[in-house]
């Protein structure tokens, strides 16, 4: 199982400890493309050797190569949403992971996109990371959670 995780980066790096937290529990489940957006050094600037196209046309690229979609979208990212659309509109099963605890309240068209089966969008604390990771990849596409 492939699994594209998505995370902020230019969005803002504040929560870059539960994204590595994430990945480590998401290769439980699979090979997790996209790893680097919980790469420490990774800063908001998002910079690296190659420009914005390469990496926005390598990300598209893994992103159409995965069976599952984990997104942390608690802070709010362009990219995420953008990644996400795209997912959405590939028809992969997606899990949009939100803290309430933040404080903020998640996009509309994130929130309002899900339908529990394909797009499912799951608040959570961290603590319970583990249980709302376990359900998802339990459940078929088609068993409601
Ligand atoms: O708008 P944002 O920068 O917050 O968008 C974050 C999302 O877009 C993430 O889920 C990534 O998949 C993708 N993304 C944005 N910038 C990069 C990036 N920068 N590298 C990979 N994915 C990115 C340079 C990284 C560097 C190690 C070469």
């Amino acid at each position: 199982m492939k699994i594209y995780f998505c995370g902020s980066i230019r969005g803002g790096r504040d929560d870059v400890r539960l994204y590595q937290k994430v990945v480590q529990k998401l290769q439980k489940f699979g090979t997790v493309l996209a790893e680097h957006v919980s790469s420490d050094t990774l800063t908001d600037k998002g910079e690296g050797s190659s420009g914005d196209r390469v990496i926005h046309d390598r990300d598209l690229d893994w992103l159409r190569q995965a069976d599952a979609v984990v997104a942390e979208v608690t802070q709010p990212s362009l990219g995420v949403g953008y990644e996400l659309g795209h997912a959405f509109v590939l028809r992969k099963r997606i899990l949009c992971l939100f803290r309430p605890s933040s404080g903020r309240t998640l996009s509309a068209m994130i929130r309002g996109a899900a339908d529990g089966e394909l797009m499912v969008v799951r608040d959570y604390s961290e603590e319970h990371l583990d249980q709302v990771l376990d359900q998802f990849f339990k459940t078929k596409p088609d068993e409601p959670l």
